[in-house]
């Protein structure tokens, strides 16, 4: 039985696996996925590849002299790979995207780079709360360590099998209908963290050698542990991965009591630099936006085209401004559907 689920998150895993008649490898691979939600890649990047890498961010992320358009801070930088090459490789290594194809089964969007020169210290979240897709969980990170990864720097750690609960988010602890937003970020962690007090799950770190990647699924639980060297590096790169022909939002801006989502409007795809197109399985959705960023996917409110025109209008330009309206018209993007 086919699902609007990854293969390897379907109830029906087992028997699909049967079906592909795979090699030990892969299905080792795949069957480690479907029960713990990660897998670890074992020295897939070089040394020369790294020490670039950690140039690059020295040079640019972490060089206040140099713009940068994007959100960065000592410890973290958002997506280098609009200023390095070198970034962008790691992002699209085929060995990498080859098993995430696998797992998977469609092409792969990778969509955002994360470097990290300290450990993030993040507390436990999955990423579904910032990223999710229609139809659901075809989103994946990648966690690649630019170094020795010890106790003391900080390590990535994550909860084995977390990824089989279901997608937390506000409309699950909220008792109102407020529309979401990262003002109330705090009130999800501490959800998590109550959560994990009852749920039962091993808690895992990843020690990794430099140049060995883990793979996570979009909804396991998972964080930075504490940094305990004061200074101590943890050189390390994120990638995170939508695939293709889904719809991309991002469920913390959302109601997601209303069903009204912040869809991801203007995702570039790294491996081709372009805006990713949306689809649902290949199907042209439908967006409404009924309010700020907020859209709606149906097939039979009727919304005059003129109507539409006028409420974009007002909310690009009072947003974005003048030039933005233009940019986005004369390059047909999707202002009819914003
Ligand atoms: O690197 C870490 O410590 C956590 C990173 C993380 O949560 C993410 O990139 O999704
Ligand atoms: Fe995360």
């Amino acid at each position: 039985m086919e699902m609007n689920l990854p293969w390897v998150e379907s109830p029906f895993f087992l028997k699909i696996l049967k079906s592909k008649n795979l090699n030990s490898d892969f299905e080792k691979i795949a069957i480690d996925y479907n029960r713990e939600g990660y897998v670890v890649l074992k020295n897939v990047f070089s040394k020369e590849e790294i020490d670039e890498i950690i140039l690059e961010m020295n040079e640019k992320a972490f060089n206040p002299t140099f713009k940068y358009k994007h959100q960065r801070d000592e410890r973290r930088s958002q997506d280098l790979w609009e200023y390095s090459e070198p970034v962008r490789k790691m992002a699209c290594k085929k060995e990498v995207l080859d098993v995430l194809e696998f797992l998977y089964d469609r092409e792969t969007v990778p969509f955002q780079t994360l470097n990290f020169r300290y450990g993030s210290q993040q507390r436990a979240h999955s990423d579904t709360i910032h990223f999710s897709s229609l139809p659901a969980r075809f989103m994946c990170g990648v966690w690649v360590a630019l170094e020795d990864i010890t106790e003391e720097n900080g390590p990535l750690f994550y909860y084995p099998g977390s990824q089989k609960s279901i997608e937390f988010n506000f409309n699950h602890f909220r008792k109102d209908l407020i529309d979401n937003s990262y003002d109330n970020y705090n009130q999800y962690e501490d959800f998590i963290e109550e959560y994990l007090q009852v749920a039962n799950l091993e808690k895992k770190k990843f020690l990794a050698k430099k140049g060995d990647a883990l793979i996570w699924s979009s909804n396991i639980i998972h964080g930075g542990c504490p940094v305990l060297q004061d200074g101590e590096t943890r050189y390390s790169q994120v990638t995170h991965y939508f695939f293709k022909d889904c719809i991309y939002y991002s469920p913390m801006g959302s109601n997601t009591i209303s069903g009204e989502l912040a869809i991801r409007y203007h995702l570039k795809n790294m491996r081709t630099g372009k805006v990713e197109k949306m689809t649902y399985n290949g199907y042209d959705p439908h967006l409404i936006r009924t309010f700020k960023f907020l859209t709606v996917i149906n097939k039979h409110i009727y919304y005059p085209g003129f109507l539409r025109l006028i409420t974009d209008f007002v909310f690009i330009v009072s947003n974005f401004g003048f030039k933005h309206f233009f940019k986005l018209f004369l390059n047909k993007t999707k202002i009819k559907k914003l």
